[in-house]
């Protein structure tokens, strides 16, 4: 079924939005860039169109299928039913072999300054510069209808639609990689992949081949912490860091090259989840972030990150206790504090899932003039693996013109033909050099992309370098970098994925290898399978140089509490016949005007009459949005309603999740009584994230009720295992 596409300017719902100038450079428009006005030529709007073939036929009757009388057969002239039928039966495309769960978005990036110094790369050419982007988050383990808030790493991939052409920046929202080379990452993805003979489990580590394969492969324990801690579990894609993970380099116009590694801070803070609650949502709503990315860009509060780059010579490198090419480690910015050069901002949900989200091919190859590779030998498997990968997936070697993924940049070779190509090349000449069209499209030379004449002379060879071997240094820096709160979650992250084991031999072997990064946390996950303390594992390197820092506070997710406080925050209210009204509408006005999205949360959806007679809608009930979903409560007064609320099983466990998850609670009036119902001592003064007040004073508590939904959780009644 198509309509006349927008360009033909007859339908198009986007003719009326300030759609840009295609160009890249231009002031920041909030809501417009370059990408979206050059995706309006494949929009497609059916309003007051009828319905058609692919042909542009119109179709009179889409119900029945042509028959040779009411109760005769079907014939096999009805091509209509046909067409309809057969597209319907190839909808279906390959889903990413990784990452294949995931939410995208539309926005920019903006230059802080020129950073030509360093790189000619187009987005840092000058100050305020804009260019477009696509960015997409995923899961890594998961298929593609899984739940959003596995225990995982995240994909953090942003496309770059530059004047230069695409560049493409793939990275994950944890700093380094389970392996040091692309060699391992098929015996990666198969032992972290639902068990073959039975396909279980689903978007999951915690199963025996997952921590076999770790187990036995010390360089990944680096990144086991990371995805063990908190950041396996974020609140939202929106309030976590992005890194492009390997070493690049930066060159600049005059062919001198820095090495640089790429890091996304969110203006949103880090948050996280905590595991009970990630477990509960995963049931209750999979689609968590996709959904939460999507009504925080609908309702106008545009996600933001800030690029940092962390610039660093040759000689330094050389110098470092370990490998600037090995991907399991990170440059502690101790050493290499971050430079902030830009930052990006994503302002339009895709028109439509499958043609951009799902569509999307990132590709580590795409690199534009201005930056270039490192030698990390993960980097070079990916450099191949992504392009290759498109090719299955999107059906064959023209992926590059489907519209998310065409650059803005024109594009003009003698590449020809191929499933789906749609390019109209015109002339007889596809090859170079050629006089018949007068040597074009001609080499671009040193305005073009010249790749780093890195000096090489080495036997060929498989094998590592010799820093490579140090496995355990940056786990223990990691480790020691946490908060108290952070490593308690850690060692319940790895007991609960260990305990999942049924292999013991697998879990000791893995706890042998902790032991190598701290003894306190090694007995601390022994005690948890009850297991005796295994000794540690032999390391593969015993003399490697010691590690410059020990400690780093920016490896801990509160080095980032973000600066948006409670903006797109979900506060639930509850409601029953004969809430107080006035006092709820004196603190919804209070949470509105922070930014915060308040919920009415009743035993069923719909209209409820308030104490004074007044009507409230509830927008959501208990049964359709359990506590877990939102970030703080609201327990109303009003006797009538508190007795008909504590009547409710629901509302027990509404009160005793949050508690447990150590959100924000307010009680007023007599809503007091239900924080008693749910056990929770009413004299717990200490304890800053549970408030009480007088109705009347409604208005006076908001001020103290935001600040404690902004320190996002009360981790001092954080308790494992919960109190009763
Ligand atoms: Fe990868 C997808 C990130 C190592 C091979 N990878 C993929 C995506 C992200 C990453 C974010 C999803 C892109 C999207 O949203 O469409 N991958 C990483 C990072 C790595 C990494 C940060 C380590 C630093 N990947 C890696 C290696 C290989 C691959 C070593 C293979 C040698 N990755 C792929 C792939 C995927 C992919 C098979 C699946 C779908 C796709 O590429 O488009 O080619």
């Amino acid at each position: 079924m198509t309509a006349k596409p927008a360009s033909n300017g007859l339908t198009a719902s986007t003719a009326t939005e300030e759609t840009g100038t295609g160009k890249t450079g231009g002031a920041a428009r909030p809501g417009t860039n370059a990408t979206v006005a050059s995706l309006d030529r494949v929009r497609v709007d059916a309003s007051d169109q009828p319905l058609t073939t692919n042909q542009g036929v119109a179709i009179g009757d889409n119900q029945n299928t042509l028959k040779a009388g009411l109760r005769g057969p079907s014939l096999l002239e009805d091509f209509i039913l046909r067409e309809k039928i057969t597209h319907f039966d190839h909808e279906r495309i390959p889903e990413r072999i990784v990452h294949a769960r995931g939410s995208a978005a539309h926005g920019y990036f903006e230059a802080y300054d020129a950073m030509t110094k360093v790189t000619r790369a187009a987005p840092f050419a000058k100050k305020g510069k804009i260019t477009p982007v696509f960015a997409r988050f995923s899961t890594v383990a998961g298929e593609r209808g899984s739940k959003d808030t596995a225990r995982d790493a995240r994909g953090f991939a942003v496309k770059f639609y530059t004047d230069e052409g695409n560049w493409d920046l793939v990275g994950n929202n944890i700093p380094v990689f389970f392996i040091q080379d692309a060699m391992k990452f098929p015996d990666l993805v198969h032992a972290v992949k639902p068990e073959p003979h039975h396909g279980m489990p689903q978007a999951a580590s915690a199963h025996d081949t997952f921590w076999d394969f770790v187990s036995l492969m010390p360089e990944s324990t680096h990144m086991l912490m990371w995805v063990m801690s908190d950041r396996g579990i974020p609140r939202s894609y929106r309030m976590m860091q992005g890194f492009g993970v390997h070493t690049f380099r930066l060159v600049n116009d005059q062919g001198e090259s820095v090495f640089c590694k790429f890091h996304w801070k969110p203006l949103q803070g880090t948050h996280s989840l905590v595991w009970d609650e990630a477990v509960k949502i995963s049931g209750a709503d999979p689609d968590y972030h996709r959904r939460d990315l999507w009504e925080a860009i609908e309702s106008g509060e545009f996600p933001e990150w800030e690029l940092g780059l962390q610039i660093f010579t040759e000689e330094q490198a050389e110098a470092f206790s370990f490998d600037v090419l090995d991907s399991t480690k990170i440059i502690p910015e101790e050493l290499v504090p971050l430079t902030p050069v830009g930052r990006m901002v994503l302002n339009r949900n895709p028109d439509n899932f499958f043609a951009e989200t799902e569509q999307v091919a990132f590709c580590t190859a795409h690199v534009i003039p201005g930056i270039d590779f490192s030698n990390d030998p993960l980097l070079a498997g990916r450099i191949h693996s992504y392009t290759d990968t498109q090719i299955t997936r999107l059906g064959g070697p023209n992926f590059h013109e489907i519209p998310i993924n065409s650059p803005i940049a024109p594009v003009q070779n003698n590449q020809r033909d191929g499933m789906h190509r749609q390019a109209l090349n015109r002339g007889r000449v596809a090859y170079e050099p050629n006089s018949l069209a007068g040597g074009c499209p001609f080499q671009a030379g040193t305005a073009g992309f010249v790749s780093f004449p890195d000096a090489n002379a080495e036997d060929k060879v498989r094998g590592k370098p010799e820093k490579f071997a140090e496995h355990y240094a940056q786990a223990t820096l990691f480790y020691n970098s946490q908060t108290d709160v952070e490593k308690a979650h850690i060692a319940a992250a790895f007991r609960f994925e260990l305990s999942k084991v049924g292999v013991p031999a697998i879990r000791e072997r893995m706890v042998s290898s902790l032991v190598n990064v701290s003894v306190e946390l090694a007995t601390e996950v022994a005690t948890g399978l009850g297991i005796d303390l295994p000794a540690a594992m032999p390391k593969a390197s015993n003399d490697s140089q010691p590690p410059e820092v020990t400690t780093s506070p920016a490896l801990s997710l509160m080095a980032l509490p973000g600066k948006t406080g409670i903006r797109t925050r979900q506060i639930a209210v509850l409601v029953e016949e004969g809430v107080h009204h006035a006092s709820l509408v004196d603190l919804d006005g209070a949470l509105i005007g922070a930014g915060a999205v308040v919920h009415f949360v009743g035993p069923r959806v719909g209209m409820f009459a308030g104490d004074s007679g007044e009507k409230l809608a509830a927008d959501k009930s208990m049964e359709n949005a359990p506590g877990f979903l939102f970030d703080a409560l609201v327990l109303p007064d009003g006797s009538e309603a508190v007795q008909a609320l504590a009547a409710n099983g629901h509302t027990v466990e509404f009160v005793k999740d949050q508690f447990r998850h150590c959100k924000t609670i307010l009680a007023l009036g007599a809503g007091q009584q239900l924080l008693e119902m749910a056990g929770i001592d009413p004299t717990r003064e200490e304890d800053e994230g549970i408030l009480r007040a007088k109705s009347a004073n409604a208005a006076k508590i908001a001020a103290a009720f935001i600040k404690a939904i902004a320190a996002h959780r009360h981790f001092s009644r954080d308790s494992d295992p919960p109190v009763k």
